[in-house]
């Protein structure tokens, strides 16, 4: 039997669905730890009216959390930072002009008053665990599950190094397909 749809706690926005192989590491990595989002194409320059209204919408419809993702002129984190008082964090995504140093520059640059918290170029996976830590603060479930989650990490890097001490590194290199 299909669970109940998880009632969405951070909304997923982006510039254009080209965003969304960057984006959907975040609602993927959210879906796992039990947070669920919503996801949506709402551009600050090409839809300004329909992003405006979402932003304002968005905390009385009981999202906690903002995720905003964008590339190039990237105005879409700051603008629905502008729209909501809740906390935004912004993706810069990768450019072709620019390889995404233009989209960073755009999100990380906001006049002091009104912050975007930004990831790394192309970050979607750690702005959704991000999200999910600020959500924790008041979550003891969701806390759980961001530690199991940390301790899986910890754990795949500590098999790794084991192999790659009982291979060497020659020999683990070729297992990576790159001997
Ligand atoms: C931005 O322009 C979007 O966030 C996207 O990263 C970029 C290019 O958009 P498309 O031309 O692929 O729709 O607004």
């Amino acid at each position: 039997m299909e669970s109940a749809p998880l009632r969405p706690r951070v909304a997923i926005v982006m510039g254009s669905d080209s965003d969304l192989p960057t984006m959907e590491p975040a609602a993927r990595i959210l879906k796992q730890l039990g947070v669920g989002s919503e996801v949506r194409v709402l551009s600050a320059h090409r839809t300004p009216w329909e992003m405006a209204a979402f932003a304002e919408a968005a905390a009385s419809r009981g999202f906690r959390v903002i995720i905003a993702g964008a590339g190039g002129a990237a105005h879409l984190p700051g603008m629905v930072a502008a729209f909501s008082m809740l906390p935004v964090i912004g993706v810069p995504v990768r450019s072709q002009a620019l390889s995404g140093v233009d989209s960073l520059h755009s999100i990380v640059q906001m006049p002091a008053g009104i912050p975007v918290a930004t990831v790394a170029i192309g970050g979607g996976l750690n702005a959704g665990l991000l999200a999910a830590a600020i959500l924790a603060t008041a979550d003891p479930v969701l806390a759980e599950a961001l530690e199991t989650h940390r301790r899986a990490q910890h754990d795949q890097v500590v098999a790794k190094d084991a192999r790659l001490q009982s291979l060497g590194s020659a020999a683990y290199l070729e297992t990576m397909g790159q001997g």
